[in-house]
């Protein structure tokens, strides 16, 4: 039984984020105790911004005083005390290939994304033009999962799970046309990742 006077860290998240997604992903997978604190992004709790006065989600406030308030340290965190399915390359940190490629989904990929999804604050294209841009990442991960089951292989790694989220929310926004475009590797990997008890788990309200 879980000793209630041992103080636990608390994850400062927003259930839809998929920056919060992928950290709830790595922490329940590691299995490290954590409480959650479920923000309102236009009220955002006092103790957060204290710890963390960028105003982002998630945090993570360890009873150490340490904070961590980068969604990919915090995985790196959950997943370096345990990693039992193996997400971190060699059990120890996340691997150059991981790390280019969320660095491409942070980056060029996410600004496409938000322009495709809010496309009406940027009138200067059209959706399918935004929608465009992003699709060159999308081709890119379908390449790799024509190959291999995952992201880098044929295992899950911190890629696939750091990733996820942000392909979830770019097929959302379209269903119709994602569910007819040509990625059908891709397509596949989306479908059983979402139906995972793990991910399942961690969108419960
Ligand atoms: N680089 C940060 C980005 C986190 C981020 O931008 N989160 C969004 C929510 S998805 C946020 O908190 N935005 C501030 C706001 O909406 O006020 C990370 O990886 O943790």
């Amino acid at each position: 039984m879980q000793d209630t006077k041992t103080p636990i860290p608390i994850l400062y998240t927003f259930r839809r984020c998929p920056y919060a997604i992928r950290a709830r992903l790595a922490i329940a997978v590691s299995g490290v105790a954590v409480q959650m604190c479920e923000v309102d992004l236009r009220h955002k709790p006092r103790a957060m911004l204290d710890c963390s006065p960028k105003g982002t989600v998630p945090v993570l406030h360890l009873p150490n005083g340490t904070v961590i308030d980068e969604s990919i340290d915090i995985m790196g965190w959950a997943l370096g005390i345990n990693d039992p399915a193996s997400w971190l390359d060699e059990g120890t940190a996340c691997s150059a290939e991981a790390l280019a490629l969320i660095q491409e989904n942070d980056g060029e990929f996410k600004s496409a994304l938000d322009h495709y999804k809010y496309a009406g604050r940027f009138p200067e294209h059209p959706a399918d033009f935004y929608r465009a841009q992003g699709e060159v990442f999308l081709h890119k991960l379908n390449t790799r999962l024509a190959a291999h089951a995952y992201l880098l292989g044929s295992r899950i790694s911190d890629a696939d799970m750091a990733i996820l989220p942000f392909i979830r929310q770019f097929a959302e926004v379209d269903s119709d046309w994602f569910n007819q475009s040509p990625h059908d590797p891709l397509k596949r990997w989306l479908d059983a990742l979402l139906k995972s008890s793990l991910f399942l788990a961690v969108m419960r309200k």
